[in-house]
């Protein structure tokens, strides 16, 4: 052994540690993770040529080698309390309230509130410094000896930082971030292993390792908020000065814990937390209050295992298990057939979900969902439900993968799927009354013709009865036949001819979207109406005229093309002419500067290219207004980087969504002269 080789080695374990501290207490990383990892091969290098040097502490040593027989007993000598829930902004009142008529206390309380994390509660005593042992909270008084597993985690230090108490026991929550949950679940599904169905379960999983090698491959974090046992240090008066102290020690403590004052500090707390949920790196199930005052704490003490001093506020679960009943395909506008699965009601959310989309069938093997399986259905924030994943132990014998039908199940013509293509189409085309019912529902939908009360289930009788086979059919229908429909009252009826024939005067850009063409959303719509004017001039144009037009691309093109070319489509649009409904012609060229007029855009998010000030005035040069929140009125949203919960509402109504570079384009394309 030479000096040189010892001085170096405690230079790397001094550095990895300070990396290890820097990324996981301050969230501020000095080093790429392959600079981290070439101190790590250094270090291993010297310790292998220098078995002498190898200590119990070194970040090399975080991996025990040899898988153990079962986990040791450790009892608590500070008990591992849970806590109690609060479902209800009155349930925090009231725990509020209790704890100023057990103090006799008046005025406003401190409380330092922190998310929940969804993870595993541990222990990890460190004495001179030196983390000793570790331990699952168990019931509380007796935990399982995880030592060896909370090693290999390094956001846990194997030594405290500066002056350490004797004793010193820390108490957090050990998880995995969603991120590494997903890359762990990713490597698992590529290698044919099991997955978790979440990352409170893979936590728990992977830190009940009896062979800590298996540990130490798997993403795991921990925060801490608690101290147990203490010793050789005078002990925080206060619950913010505890977390202080354990960030000084070099122990990761959320970013996200803020002192509040009293009730209503907390339920605001709950509130802002509660908004930013899906956008945390972790899942977190509610926020927690705790009594700032240490020796009110103690004046408090708690009952059976849950602190009088501290309550956990839950947000409504975003994720339930639920049984898959049956998966059945709907056929859509394009003849698209999509698998849903029809659950067994569950309340996720706030609200109750009992059919979720699984968008195609690759999806759905991809997650190999069955009739019969348990699944894991998340609904985070406002966006529509989905299955997450499948629970495999719980699948009952004899279920079958799913399989895509041959034949549509509507009208039984053949389903064809298109070479390198997710989607499976039933060819029905305008004979498959699901395929005429939706692009009814889309040529009446308040973007398109905006026919207001021709709602689903009248769409859906009057192709029954074979009342209305195109579009154009809805224009002759009469106030007696629409009397005669379920729902349909003499008025009603009246009403809804109203509607129909306000709708015959209509634009050129909402007659060419609603015309129900593929790939031919609203943008689009717009995009060929401004450049071709009239409709008579695109139905003469061929696919390379129509990829002139800014945005156009060879698949969209053939789509406008094909529709166009369809001796049954140019029937409809005779037919709509013949019934009185009249699009005016559009000046190919911008006029006026104006040519946004009547549309309304919510920007959200952050644009690289221009501030938000920069992109309102250019819309409102081209006659465009600009709102602050998304409604059903809303044309346009706009979505720059790290949009959030104005997408999803957008999402959620089917509203077109622009990224950046779609928008410049537009904004481009609409320049006023
Ligand atoms: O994040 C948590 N899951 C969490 C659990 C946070 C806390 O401050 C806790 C806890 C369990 C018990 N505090 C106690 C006393």
């Amino acid at each position: 052994m030479t000096d040189a080789a010892a001085a170096r080695v405690a230079q790397l374990r001094a550095e990895i540690a300070q990396h290890d501290y820097r990324y996981y207490v301050l969230d501020d990383p000095l080093v790429s993770d392959a600079e981290y990892d070439r101190l790590m091969q250094e270090l291993r290098a010297l310790e292998a040529a220098h078995p002498a040097l190898v200590s119990a502490d070194s970040p090399t040593q975080r991996v025990s080698g040899t898988p153990r027989a079962g986990f040791g007993e450790v009892v608590h000598q500070v008990p591992m309390l849970s806590l109690d829930n609060a479902f209800s902004e009155d349930d925090v009142r009231g725990f509020d309230r209790r704890i100023h008529e057990r103090l006799g206390r008046s005025g406003e309380l401190d409380y330092v509130a922190e998310p929940k994390l969804d993870g595993l509660a541990v222990s990890v005593i460190y004495r001179a410094g030196r983390l000793e042992r570790a331990a699952t909270r168990g019931d509380g008084i007796t935990g399982e000896d995880v030592t060896a597993n909370v090693r290999t985690i390094r956001a846990v230090p194997q030594r405290l930082r500066g002056t350490s108490p004797a004793t010193f026991e820390a108490r957090g929550e050990v998880f995995m971030t969603l991120a590494g949950f997903a890359r762990m679940n990713e490597l698992a599904r590529a290698r044919g292993e099991k997955v978790f169905v979440n990352p409170r379960n893979a936590a728990a999983g992977s830190l009940r390792q009896l062979d800590a090698r298996i540990t130490a491959a798997r993403p795991l974090s921990a925060f801490f908020y608690g101290i147990g046992v203490l010793e050789g240090a005078a002990a925080p008066a206060r619950q913010r000065e505890l977390l202080y102290l354990l960030r000084s020690l070099g122990l990761p403590v959320s970013p996200e814990t803020r002192t509040v004052r009293g009730v209503e500090g907390c339920l605001e707390y709950y509130r802002e937390i509660g908004a930013r949920r899906s956008s945390l790196p972790y899942q977190i199930d509610g926020v927690v209050y705790k009594l700032d005052s240490r020796a009110d704490q103690d004046r408090l003490g708690f009952i059976s295992r849950a602190p009088r001093w501290a309550i956990a506020h839950k947000f409504p679960p975003d994720e339930a298990f639920t049984v898959v009943r049956d998966i059945g395909f709907q056929v859509g506008r394009t003849g698209a057939l999509t698998p849903v699965a029809r659950l067994e009601p569950v309340f996720v959310s706030g609200v109750t979900v009992s059919s979720v989309t699984l968008h195609n069938i690759d999806e759905v093997h991809r997650k190999d969902v069955r009739v019969g399986d348990t699944v894991v259905v998340r609904r985070a924030g406002d966006v529509i439900p989905e299955v997450v994943s499948v629970v495999l132990d719980k699948r009952p014998p004899g279920t079958q993968p799913l399989e895509l039908p041959e034949r549509c199940p509507v009208c039984h013509s053949q389903v064809l799927r298109a070479a390198g293509e997710a989607v499976a189409r039933c060819t029905g085309g305008f004979t498959c009354r699901a395929q005429r019912q939706e692009s009814l529902r889309h040529f009446a939908s308040r973007r398109a013709l905006d026919i207001e009360g021709l709602g689903d289930k009248l769409i859906e009788q009057l192709v029954e009865r074979d009342a209305v086979r195109t579009p154009a059919d809805l224009y002759s229908l009469t106030t007696a036949q629409l009397a005669e429909l379920d729902r349909m009252a003499e008025k009603s009826a009246a009403n809804l001819i109203a509607a129909i024939d306000r709708s015959r005067r209509t634009t050129l850009p909402r007659l060419l979207y609603g015309l129900g063409i593929r790939e031919v959303g609203e943008a689009t719509a717009l995009a060929l109406a401004r450049h071709f004017g009239s409709l008579e001039r695109l139905m003469e144009s061929d696919e390379t005229a129509i990829q002139q037009v800014p945005d156009v691309g060879p698949v969209v093109a053939a789509h406008v093309a094909a529709f166009f070319a369809s001796e049954d489509h140019r029937r409809v649009i005779e037919a709509l002419r013949a019934q009185g409904v009249s699009w005016p012609d559009m000046p190919a060229a911008s006029a006026g500067g104006h040519s946004l007029s009547g549309r309304t855009f919510v920007i959200t998010g952050t644009l690289a290219a221009m501030t938000r000030e920069q992109a309102q005035e250019a819309l409102s040069a081209r006659g465009a207004k600009v709102a602050a929140s998304v409604s059903k009125k809303t044309s346009f949203v706009v979505a720059g980087s790290e949009a959030g919960s104005k997408l999803a509402r957008a999402r959620e109504l089917g509203l077109p969504v622009l990224d950046e570079q779609e928008f410049l384009a537009l904004l481009e394309r609409e320049k006023p002269p």
